[in-house]
């Protein structure tokens, strides 16, 4: 997936505000909006506004000043959205074993309740 952003993917059009989100955060190098489908009564998702495909890429080609954003603005989201106290969850879905369905690099934040074990034991 690296390398080969597709720059008709949902959130590169949120983030060229061709279609709506429920935002929660912004500043120049990041945007925090709503899931449209939440798992969680917290469910936001945090992006670069930079084209990135996944965590992988993200990591690799992204500059510090962004990377550093980044993950300030998912702690700050956090504690905004009152997630810091009680615990939540930052998820990351990369490729297809990790079930990524938008290829905009993106971490879900979870949170509101007790969100039980990380997965189920499947084979
Ligand atoms: P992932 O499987 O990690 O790629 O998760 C993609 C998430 O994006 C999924 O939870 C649903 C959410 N999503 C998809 N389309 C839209 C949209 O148009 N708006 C918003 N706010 N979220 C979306």
């Amino acid at each position: 997936m690296p390398g080969s952003y597709d720059n008709s993917n949902i959130f590169a059009r949120i983030l060229r505000e061709e279609i709506p989100c429920s935002k929660v955060y912004e500043d120049a190098h990041v945007l925090a909006f709503r899931d449209i489908r939440p798992l969680a009564p917290a469910h936001i998702l945090v992006i670069p506004r930079g084209a990135y495909t996944d965590v992988v890429d993200f990591s690799a080609r992204a500059s510090a000043a962004e990377i550093e954003a980044f993950w300030r603005a998912v702690a700050k989201v956090a504690k905004e959205e009152g997630l810091s106290e009680g615990g939540f969850r930052a998820i990351a879905n990369t490729g297809l074993n990790g079930g990524q369905e938008v290829p905009h690099f993106h971490v879900h934040l979870l949170g509101g309740r007790a969100l039980g074990p990380m997965l189920t034991r499947a084979a």
